[in-house]
């Protein structure tokens, strides 16, 4: 059982390609045709096979090196006796293609070369061919080497995650986040232990996603209510107990199926590669309830009047708070506002309720000095603050949105244009 110099084969003519990946190291088994080091030219990325099985003894390449045909890769200790033929420099083939027969046993079978790294996934043909036998969908594994290049342990990882229920994140631009701290409060002080709400543990495992998932940008604006106010006021004095009593709230789930009709992509979900348009304007509101916080959705908002709006805010809300909202309550949701103006506050950053893409924030409206042109005029400020996925919204139409939506509570006429 000889030293077997196992060498470069006929790579198709490339000359001077790099060593990206070393695949064994020396005492490692190989089987014949298993895959040793990886070369990536700037086509294609290839490896470079073992010829027969056997031990590794010797690497004598490192990452980084520039190999060609010919050139030693490593030395192999065969399981079997080798050929008589020594594997050394493979005669050049007459084509120019990547692969070229081979017709010595003994000589290293042609490198597979692989998709050039403009193919979906970057990855050499040992780590497709090890990503294909555990069904793993290389396209959704994060890649932690040079130039984002799926690596044999980005497999494993993706795999031992998807094994264990979690989402799979890859080093390089996943979470590598340090252990959550454990401490033992009671050290300090006394304390007293309440398990969570399952609501509270629904919503915070969503919202924590959400959190993390989403590029989050929330645009802050104010609008004048002053006259609306006015409004509201009058209407709840003319409706008195024979209606539902209208907030601010009504009139923000109006405005904002205005402004959604307005800007589309508001009202839109992120789905692989393609926007979702919603052509339905199905709002949800946070609402406070003791177990925790629910978002119940008012469906077909834009085709229904503030005071319908009204009575099924009420509804929905008290619902929530007795714990009494079904499924069909609180699915199908297109945009969400969590208004925290009833208790305080002059700002926010309400986290985005995915798929949706954005969420309005309403804090307590404040009387402030307006400049009217001429003079400081005292007028009813509502402090607004939109959330938006910045993957579908820009900064721009951000900042529009809320203008838009600013126009439309200061003068809600505007709803019917
Ligand atoms: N500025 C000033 N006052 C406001 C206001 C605002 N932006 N919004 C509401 N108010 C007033 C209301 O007009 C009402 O006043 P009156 O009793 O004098 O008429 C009072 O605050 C209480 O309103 P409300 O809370 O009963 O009704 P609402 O329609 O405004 O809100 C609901 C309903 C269910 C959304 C609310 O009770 C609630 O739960 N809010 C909390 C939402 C939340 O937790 N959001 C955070 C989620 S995490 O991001």
């Amino acid at each position: 059982m000889g030293l077997l110099e196992v060498r470069v084969p006929n790579i198709g003519g490339f000359k001077d390609v790099g060593v990206i990946e070393l695949l064994v190291k020396p005492g490692d088994s190989v089987a014949a045709d298993g895959s040793l080091v990886t070369l990536e030219s700037d086509k294609a990325t290839m490896d470079v096979p073992a010829p027969v099985g056997g031990t590794v003894k010797e690497v004598r390449v490192k990452v980084g090196d520039r190999v060609g045909e010919g050139s030693l890769v490593l030395l192999l200790e065969a399981a079997v006796e080798a050929p008589a033929r020594a594997p050394t420099p493979l005669p050049v083939a007459a084509s120019p293609a990547p692969v070229a027969p081979v017709a010595a046993s003994a000589a290293p079978p042609p490198p597979a070369p692989d998709a050039a790294p403009s193919g979906p996934a970057h990855a050499s043909p040992s780590v497709r061919k090890a990503a294909r036998e555990l069904g793993v969908d290389l396209s959704r594994v994060t890649g932690s080497g040079p130039r984002g290049r799926v690596l044999q342990e980005d497999v494993q990882r993706f795999v031992k995650q998807a094994l264990s229920g979690q989402a799979p994140v890859g080093t390089g631009t996943g979470l590598d986040l340090l252990p959550w701290p454990k401490i033992d409060f009671a050290r300090f002080g006394p304390v007293e232990t309440r398990p969570l709400s399952r609501i509270r543990k629904i919503a915070g495992a969503n919202l924590a996603r959400n959190w993390v998932m989403i590029p989050h940008v929330t645009q802050f604006d104010e609008a004048d209510v002053t006259e609306l106010e006015e409004f509201r006021t009058r209407l709840n004095a003319e409706t008195g107990d024979k209606g539902p009593k209208v907030t601010l709230l009504a009139f923000l789930v109006k405005g904002c199926a205005v402004a959604l009709q307005r800007f589309p992509d508001f009202n839109s979900s992120l789905d692989g590669d393609s926007l979702v348009l919603k052509r339905y304007y199905h709002l949800g509101f946070a609402a406070d309830t003791p177990n925790g916080l629910v978002v119940p959705v008012i469906r077909d908002a834009d085709r229904k009047g503030v005071l319908d709006i009204a009575r099924e805010l009420g509804e929905l809300a008290s619902r929530a708070r007795e714990g009494k909202l079904s499924l069909a309550d609180i699915q199908g949701g297109t945009f969400s506002i969590s208004s925290l103006g009833g208790i305080g506050g002059t700002a926010f950053t309400p986290i985005v309720n995915a798929p949706e893409v954005a969420i309005l924030g309403a804090s307590r409206v404040a009387i402030r000095p307006v400049w009217d042109g001429e003079r400081f005029a005292p007028r009813k400020m509502l402090p607004l603050s939109l959330s938006y996925d910045h993957r579908v919204i820009d900064g721009a139409a951000g900042a529009r949105f809320t203008s838009f939506l600013a126009d439309v509570l200061r003068d809600m006429r505007r709803a019917l244009l």
